[in-house]
């Protein structure tokens, strides 16, 4: 089950019994949870992660990736603040328990001061979005009290990952990368440096290990204006895709919207054969999808379409494959 190309269902802090149903009921492998809210101020513990996968697994499904732990675990890491070091040994700790539990993958970004959107949008028959446009933005906020430049990012990336992947590698846990949303040159004060292909590119080769990949969220790759299905190629040849963010913006930094799949910036079905002709052994997930008519705040319309979608244009080519692509006969002469 875990070597193939699969949809599984994320963006999900409480592993409710709602959403574990719901999940069941689209017919997912498993899901994403984005930092589950568990016990510990500094790093998890692994009886609290092997609950939470067994409370999963009690639904027929499985934790496919956790996303994220708290900003705050790792933040001073990042910066190459003040307690750093104590950060970077919590998070090799965390990452041992994630391990313990079971759990496949640890997915991780490097924003320190997170996914910034201005004023919302609306969409194809009103579907509200999210959207951001940097002249709208606060550019002049400074979110950590000063300036952090690529420069200091990447050597705390490299201090981080090197401490961290070895770790990683020993305990079964594979590290997925995000980009940095919106992908443009600096925010608050923090540079942001995972915002392009050679951004992607240099950490990649700077922290090569067969434990760190991508996130390859398509959204964000959307936002960088052209060459997200190259930038897929690429590292899907590498086997450094572990699994995909399904979702897509129309426009391009420093001003977009999120929209539904089929009206961005990417051919949809051209990104999902990508990955199936490229042998990708990973899943998919949904990601921000747009609000529909009397949608709850997570989005169960909106999610059970974006889903939907994922699952068919997999299925068509999954159809294909085993067919060869033959029109069924039916018996008449005509075709
Ligand atoms: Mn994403």
């Amino acid at each position: 089950m875990a070597d193939v190309m699969r949809i599984a269902i994320g963006q999900f802090s409480d592993p409710s019994e709602d959403i574990l149903r719901f999940a069941a009921q689209l017919g997912v492998s498993g899901v994403v949870l984005n930092t589950p809210r568990l016990p510990g101020a500094v790093r998890w513990e692994a009886e609290d992660l092997v609950r939470l996968r067994q409370r999963v697994e009690a639904y027929g499904l499985r934790i496919e990736s956790i996303e994220n732990v708290p900003t705050h675990f790792y933040d001073r890491a990042m910066l190459g603040l003040e307690g750093a070091q104590e950060q970077i040994e919590n998070y090799q700790a965390t990452l041992r328990h994630v391990g313990a539990a079971g759990i496949p993958i640890l997915g991780y970004h490097w924003m320190p001061n997170g996914v910034w959107r201005t004023e919302g949008a609306a969409t194809r028959g009103g579907a509200r979005v999210t959207a951001f446009d940097l002249a709208q933005a606060d550019t002049a906020v400074r979110t950590h009290g000063g300036e952090f430049g690529a420069d200091i990012l990447w050597a705390n990336y490299e201090r981080f990952t090197d401490a961290v992947l070895p770790v990683a590698e020993a305990s079964g846990v594979r590290m997925a990368l995000h980009p940095d949303d919106p992908p443009v040159a600096s925010l608050g004060g923090v540079a942001r440096i995972m915002r392009s292909f050679e951004g992607f590119d240099r950490a990649m080769r700077t922290a090569d290990s067969p434990n760190n990949g991508l996130n390859f969220c398509m959204g964000c790759w959307s936002e960088m204006g052209g060459g997200a299905l190259a930038a897929m190629r690429h590292f899907l040849n590498r086997r450094r895709i572990f699994y995909v963010h399904f979702r897509d913006v129309q426009g391009a930094a420093p001003a977009f919207n999120e929209c539904f799949l089929g009206e961005g910036n990417v051919d949809a079905a051209a990104a999902m054969r990508t990955l199936y002709d490229g042998g990708f052994t990973g899943f998919l997930i949904d990601d921000h999808v747009p609000g529909m008519i009397d949608d709850t705040p997570w989005g169960h319309r909106g999610r059970a379409l974006a889903t939907g979608q994922m699952q068919g244009l997999l299925m068509a080519l999954q159809a294909e494959a085993a067919g060869g692509g033959a029109t069924p006969d039916c018996g008449e002469e005509c075709c």
